[in-house]
């Protein structure tokens, strides 16, 4: 069997599948290998056998192993071609008797040959070779079918072990695309999710602090996407619109040097309404300064910010040390960073962006996600497709028409934030210039939900 074919195999009996998958560490992944049921297809199954024993023809090793359960049954028939022994080291530890986890004769100094169907971390490879090792059985190659990790196989080689895979994820997503199973948008959307795995383990890593992983858990609970920027320059209307809004909302966005009767009162009542009803406080404060400066910009002065407020917001381009002064010594604190504005002619372009997320993935203890905008979906999909996993995209900038107001705000639809990609919309005027908040409040966040949903 051609690597074409098992590939195209592998895709017919959805041991290979495309789509939105949560893996057990709760990342998205927009693909997902299970070749457990491979065994049950004789060809398949054959198939893969000859094209990993043409692979290891010239190792030399004494003894061949599968890691259980899917490659044992490989092994076992990779062994009867190859005439080695069969060993394998049990997947329960035994719990009496002598401690004898290999099952299988050998003798001391010989070599194995390692059989796994998929590689990712190397984690459960090594695991394999360390207790060969206690036993004096070497390990120095390793055949894998899938390898869909490639800093598995830095890590693999760090440690002395050479790692030959049958078919690398690049070229089985090149195998589908040119047989017509895959679009050129999943193959990207793959490719930039493995690239965003970084560090060996290609599922563990993930860019989410704490409060981004609170922030995700209220949307979830409330079932809503919406941010209220709540834009009104007194108290009193403040809370009039808050009392009807809040249950509505995700994430209250305040401009605190708007308000006129600023007062150490509102606060609390602010506290009051934010626990009450489930939402975080969002400072739309775009710090902008050295990090001295803006350290103190944060927590001193009449708002004194860093206390409480869980969000601000940040421009990244007075470098990163402007997270370090802001951040230093706080806890429980994060920012959004803006790397696209909503604002007509604003001069943030691709490379910005770019360097922005950069700067967010370096710095995931501090920073949650992106003000990102874009008039169109497709625009704002290429936007988030950069994002680093785990982190969020907030989008402002949105109305239930298009439109533009006359200091150069755009404005997008509920429709084009969502399924371009935003996590959230940031909804002020739309909700707070309109007769009867509460109610169009609900309609942005149902509205968006439902999108949502269905993505
Ligand atoms: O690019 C941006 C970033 C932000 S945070 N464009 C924006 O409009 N915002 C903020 O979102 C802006 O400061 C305002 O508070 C809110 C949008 O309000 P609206 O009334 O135009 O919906």
């Amino acid at each position: 069997m051609t690597r074409d074919l098992f590939i195209l195999k592998l895709h017919d009996i959805e041991a290979i599948k495309f789509g939105n998958f949560t893996l057990k560490s709760g990342l998205k992944s927009p693909f997902y290998f299970d070749l457990r049921d491979m065994i049950s297809y004789p060809e398949i199954l054959n198939g893969i056998v000859d094209l990993i024993v043409e692979r290891i023809k010239d190792i030399d090793f004494d003894y061949i192993t599968g890691i259980p359960y899917t490659a044992l049954p490989i092994a076992t028939l990779i062994a009867d071609i190859t005439d080695k022994p069969l060993i394998y080291v049990r997947k329960e530890e035994k719990a009496y008797g002598t401690k004898n986890n290999i099952i299988g004769k050998f003798s001391k100094g010989g070599k194995c040959l390692i059989i796994d169907d998929l590689i990712t971390t190397g984690e459960s490879i090594i695991e394999t070779a360390e207790i060969f090792k206690k036993e004096g059985i070497k390990v120095s190659d390793v055949a894998v079918i899938i390898e869909r990790s490639y800093d598995a196989r830095n890590k693999l080689k760090e440690i002395g072990f050479n790692l030959h895979s049958i078919i690398q994820l690049d070229e089985a997503l090149e195998i589908l695309k040119s047989y017509n199973r895959i679009s050129n948008q999943q193959v990207s959307d793959i490719k930039k999710f493995t690239r965003s795995m970084t560090e060996g383990n290609i599922f563990g890593k993930n860019f989410e602090n704490k409060l981004t992983k609170k922030l995700k858990e209220i949307i979830a609970l409330k079932q809503s996407n919406l941010v209220l920027s709540l834009d009104v320059d007194n108290q009193n209307d403040f809370f009039k619109i808050l009392d009807k809004t809040a249950e509505h909302i995700v994430m209250l966005k305040t401009h605190i040097d708007t308000l006129n009767d600023f007062d150490d009162k509102f606060i609390t009542l602010l506290h009051y309404y934010s626990k009450k009803y489930n939402f975080l406080i969002f400072e739309d404060r775009k710090f902008a300064d050295i990090g001295n400066t803006v350290k103190n910009q944060y927590r001193q002065g009449v708002f004194k910010i860093s206390e409480w407020a869980d969000f601000v917001t940040v421009h990244a381009i007075p470098g990163e040390g402007i997270l370090h002064g802001l951040f230093k010594g706080i806890e429980n604190r994060a920012c959004f960073l803006l790397a696209k504005m909503s604002s007509k002619g604003n001069l943030m372009n691709e490379t910005y962006s770019r360097k922005v997320f950069e700067m967010g993935e370096n710095n995931s203890e501090l920073v949650s996600g992106y003000i990102g905008h874009a008039e169109s979906k497709t625009e704002l999909r290429k936007l988030k497709n950069k994002i680093p996993n785990g982190q969020l995209l907030l989008m402002p900038g949105v109305k239930l028409q298009k439109g533009n107001d006359d200091a150069g705000q755009q404005y997008t639809t509920v429709e084009e934030a969502i399924e371009g990609g935003a996590d959230c919309i940031i909804v002020g005027r739309g909700i707070i210039e309109s007769e009867n908040p509460g109610e169009t409040a609900k309609e942005y966040k149902q509205k968006a939900w439902e999108l949502y949903k269905k993505l």
